[in-house]
């Protein structure tokens, strides 16, 4: 092998995986446009690629996975740490030894008849001290396709790298070819999936799949995964964030960050159209937000990533039409269904549904037909500089200045509109008690509710215990002033009838609004058992046709309901045992105590 890597380590580890993985050949990726066409080319000769109507959709593809491989896979992620106190309750561990062992045999060999891509690239804009690099091994054109938008690949990446330090990410679709042998469109080998951290080591191993967080790598397994051990050992944050700036019509601006569990909304959020006069949003990021603290004392946030993979289903002109103009080109399309003309529907998409489409299965349909035409899970591969939102200051090196952080999840009970957090501290207890219902981002059942803590249950690299001790002590060691105000949103309460009792989407720029002003020290508050709600009045419901009782309702706190959740939580809580830091359980205590005071 003749490549030219002159990062000693590197060329090691790929001659290292070369050897192990058997491929036919080598290919060290440029990133460069034309690297990009000409493997979306191959796909489109391979089957894999469906390329839509150049003048509805230009350089745009739609790619269809199995049915057995359309979301990430938590039962078969692996956090192998060297003790298993170190991954904790809410992870799968195995030994590291052992593991090593097996993927060994696995991997070996598994690149048989196929190509190895090496992929070079940072997450964070190149250079910036906030910024990793990584370099992914795979045998998926899919994936390289795919890492061109999500991330900065290829020479650029290699260049900033030089001779230091990367994470190796090794991923291979599991499905060797000998010799004659015909490929499927969409190669993956559902029986034997591993998607597999190993957090001291900063390494990736991942088999078996090639869809999403499964497979691109930079993303969940290294920017959350990797990432928060990394943070927690050097004192930063990575989360599952999106990062939006809110621009009041005096022209102030201020950057929130926001974790929601996945598919609840984070894309549409992070792009809203503020239908309150005046008021302006701009996107950072839709779903991870590394945090370092400037010389300010202000926590500062970047979006590791370049594109956006955004759920497809009920993304539309009226839910989200920045996401619309974002995709309208140079877009990857996986799993949505196919019109006559060659371009992509999803539900939701259009208020009218076509009567013919072929659907995400490659089969015909027509609106009579019992399944959905896209998967629940359908994705948009897009790159984030085609979002008309986009913030001026998303590739700043240094971030942006965090002013509010919220947490939320999709809880159609209990839970009201917004609440703010008395101090850090309560902050923390509420991101550590999120729950939430499940959704289509991971396979299983869909709407169970479930505690998903700061929406990190499925991307924590580490014992979710000590995670939550990390944001504590953040605290502590800053400068109270200086940190950001956290809140808690619930976008999906309804009332008895099982009916949204909030608009959402752009309305949800009043609830930011009031959050905007708690950032100023204005905004009208009043405490209550659970944190500090708006005063009646102190949310802008001007042009909003809601009534009253409604309003009451997204507010109301049902006692009965909070001890029941409190002593849910604290059933949860004691999963962690003695890892479970003081601070939350001093949290869990001091809300027992002022709800049974009131
Ligand atoms: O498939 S991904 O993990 O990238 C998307 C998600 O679940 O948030
Ligand atoms: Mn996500």
């Amino acid at each position: 092998m003749t490549l030219e890597l002159k990062n000693a380590k590197l060329k090691k580890w790929v001659e290292d995986m070369a050897e192990l993985c058997q491929p036919d050949s080598i290919y060290l990726c440029d990133g460069s446009r034309e690297e990009y066409n000409r493997l979306a080319s191959q796909m489109v000769a391979s089957g894999l690629f469906t390329p839509l109507n150049p003048s509805l959709r230009p350089n745009s593809f739609l790619a269809r996975s199995t049915l057995d491989d359309v979301a990430r896979v938590e039962e078969r992620t692996f956090i192998c740490s060297h003790r298993p106190e170190d991954a904790g309750p809410t992870n799968h561990w195995r030994d590291p030894k052992e593991m090593r062992t097996f993927l060994s045999g696995l991997f070996k060999g598994s690149m048989k008849g196929r190509t190895l891509y090496i992929i070079p690239f940072s997450m964070g804009p190149l250079g910036s001290s906030i910024a990793q690099i990584g370099v992914q091994i795979t045998d998926s054109p899919y994936v390289v396709c795919n890492m061109h938008t999500m991330t900065r690949m290829g020479n650029p990446a290699l260049e900033v790298l030089s001779d230091g330090f990367f994470v190796p990410c090794l991923h291979s679709v599991g499905v060797p070819l000998e010799k004659g042998q015909k490929d499927s469109t969409w190669p993956c080998n559902p029986d034997n999936k591993y998607i597999v951290q190993f957090p001291e080591e900063r390494e990736i191993w991942s088999y078996g799949s090639g869809y999403g967080g499964n497979a691109l790598l930079g993303k969940k397994c290294l920017a959350l995964r990797i990432a928060s051990v990394m943070a927690r050992d050097d004192g930063w944050m990575a989360e599952h964030m999106l990062i939006m700036g809110v621009t009041n019509p005096q022209g102030q601006k201020k950057y929130f960050a926001a974790a929601f569990p996945s598919a609840c909304g984070k894309t549409n959020l992070a792009m809203m159209t503020p239908t309150l006069p005046g008021w302006k949003v701009e996107t950072v990021g839709d779903d991870i937000a590394w945090m370092k603290f400037g010389k300010d004392g202000r926590l500062y946030a970047i979006n590791p990533e370049a594109g956006f993979f955004g759920v497809a289903p009920g993304t539309s002109l009226k839910s989200n039409p920045n996401a619309m103009y974002s995709i309208a080109r140079n877009t990857i399309f996986t799993n949505v269904a196919l019109t006559p003309e060659q371009d992509v529907w999803w539900e939701g998409m259009t208020p009218e549904t076509p009567p013919h489409l072929i659907d995400w299965l490659n089969q015909p349909w027509t609106p009579q037909s019992k399944k959905k035409a896209a998967h629940p899970n359908s994705r948009f591969t897009a790159p984030a500089s085609q979002c008309p939102a986009i913030d001026p200051d998303w590739e700043n090196p240094n971030g942006v200045p965090i002013s509010a952080i919220i947490f939320g999840g999709r809880r159609s009970t209990v839970v009201p509109l917004v609440n703010e957090a008395f101090s850090w501290q309560h902050g923390t207890f509420l991101g550590a008690g999120t729950t939430s219902e499940t959704t289509a981002a991971a396979a299983g059942a869909v709407g169970q509710l479930r505690h998903d803590p700061f929406a990190m249950l499925p991307f924590c690299g580490y014992n979710m215990g000590d995670y939550f001790g990390h944001w504590l002590s953040i605290g502590k060691n800053a400068n109270p002033t200086k940190l950001p105000k956290i809140y808690y949103v619930n976008w999906f309460r309804k009332d008895d009838e099982g009916k949204f009792l909030w608009p959402g989407f752009g309305e949800n720029s009043r609830v930011l609004r009031w959050i905007f002003e708690r950032c100023e020290g204005s905004g009208a508050a009043h405490k209550t058992p659970i944190g500090v709600l708006p005063a009646p009045g102190a949310i802008d419901i001007n042009g909003l046709n809601i009534s009253e009782e409604s309003m009451k309702a997204l507010f109301a706190i049902d006692i009965d309901k909070w001890q029941k959740e409190v002593e849910e939580m604290s059933n949860y809580f004691s999963i962690f045992k003695d890892k479970l830091p003081q601070g939350i359980s001093e949290e869990l205590n001091a809300l027992k105590a002022r709800l049974k005071a009131s």
